[in-house]
């Protein structure tokens, strides 16, 4: 049985607008999904759920930026201080051949931090964000106390959020700070697999000069899927990372059996690397019927998916990404963690 770190606090981050196709549309990464999913865990016997205990901000800075953080508690207050009324989304951005300064006005910083912009800033944005962090901060704890089965359903998400870019409807890289934690706790080695449609580029970021985090992301083609500007597969890792990033990115309508040579190869590097632990970037929006994805991911190859996380036979933890087919998106996650549970040791 799985043990859940969650937190009621995700209900402060809900958007009423996402800007999709020209429109504001109601944010397909909504509270919801996550009440599907504790119920999901709830119905599979998975009835072990915790709070998370204090979010550690020590490690926070050790994957974010000092003024990325400042940037994030504050921009809110800002928005509001210049009387603007709507939610905080940026409108002017360092294009090439642009400035990189950080910018006074709260228009020009928004910008500045963002890597896209469906994703608006709302006043419980920041402390939601680091509720996230902390499920995923307490939940590798648990893992490194010798926890076999452990889930962080973090809400909002992290893995697109970089040392200093929010987006994607991330802003904390719940998965890097997990990774941060492990290495804190004594791993010498780390592995972040990341099997959410979408590129995990911040993960990338935060660790491409590094060599005792190995990152592996299974996505959709950036010519075709967001972020679009990172994923390719000749994205290796530079300096002491030279070798230790490695994508796989695949084209639409990518089937479970394609997807599952990418991910045993993937399963082999690690393998290969043999890491003291396991971080898993769980996104579920590879779903035949995820709304903005297109992998055509079955119901039952999650529970494949779980059993192949299983054979690593090495501390793993699970931490919640994306995945917007709301009605099985809470089936789709436990799946993972069915098979993950049966295979074991
Ligand atoms: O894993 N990342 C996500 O699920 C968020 C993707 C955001 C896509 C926005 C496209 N306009
Ligand atoms: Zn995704």
């Amino acid at each position: 049985m799985f043990k859940t770190v969650l937190s009621e606090s995700h209900r402060l981050h809900f958007p009423k607008g996402e800007l999709s196709g020209g429109e504001l549309v109601r944010p397909f990464e909504c509270p919801e999904r996550w009440d599907f999913i504790k119920a999901a865990l709830l119905h599979n016997g998975h009835t072990a759920l915790m709070q998370p205990g204090e979010l550690d901000l020590d490690i926070v800075a050790q994957v974010h930026k000092k003024s990325y953080i400042e940037f994030l508690s504050s921009a809110w207050d800002l928005w509001e201080a210049e009387g603007f009324e709507g939610e905080a989304i940026p409108t002017v951005f360092p294009a090439r051949r642009m400035q990189q300064r950080e910018p006074d006005y709260i228009d020009g910083k928004m910008g500045y931090y963002a890597m896209a912009i469906e994703t608006a800033i709302t006043s419980g944005t920041w402390v939601a964000a680091q509720s996230s962090a902390a499920c995923a901060h307490t939940a590798q704890k648990l893992v490194s106390s010798g926890v076999k089965e452990v889930f962080a359903l973090c809400r909002p998400p992290g893995h697109h959020a970089a040392s200093d870019l929010y987006g994607g409807y991330c802003f904390l890289n719940n998965a890097a700070i997990a990774a941060e934690g492990f290495l804190r706790d004594g791993a010498d080695r780390v592995a972040v697999l990341d099997i959410d449609f979408h590129h995990g580029n911040g993960t990338q970021d935060i660790f491409y000069n590094r060599n005792d985090v190995l990152f592996l992301s299974l996505h959709g083609e950036p010519a075709a899927a967001f972020p679009h500007f990172l994923g390719y597969a000749d994205e290796t890792g530079q300096g002491d990372g030279d070798g230790f990033n490695i994508n796989y990115p695949m084209p639409a309508k990518t089937t479970f059996q394609t997807w599952n040579l990418a991910l045993l190869d993937a399963c082999k590097r690690i393998r290969d690397y043999s890491p003291d632990a396991v971080v898993v970037s769980l996104g579920v929006d590879t779903f035949e019927h995820d709304p903005i994805s297109f992998f055509k991911l079955k119901s039952d190859d999650f529970t494949t998916i779980g059993e192949h996380l299983a054979e690593l036979d090495t501390p793993t933890l699970m931490v919640m990404e994306g995945g917007y087919a709301v009605e099985e998106v809470g089936q789709n996650t436990v799946n993972v963690l069915n098979g993950f549970s049966a295979h074991i040791r």
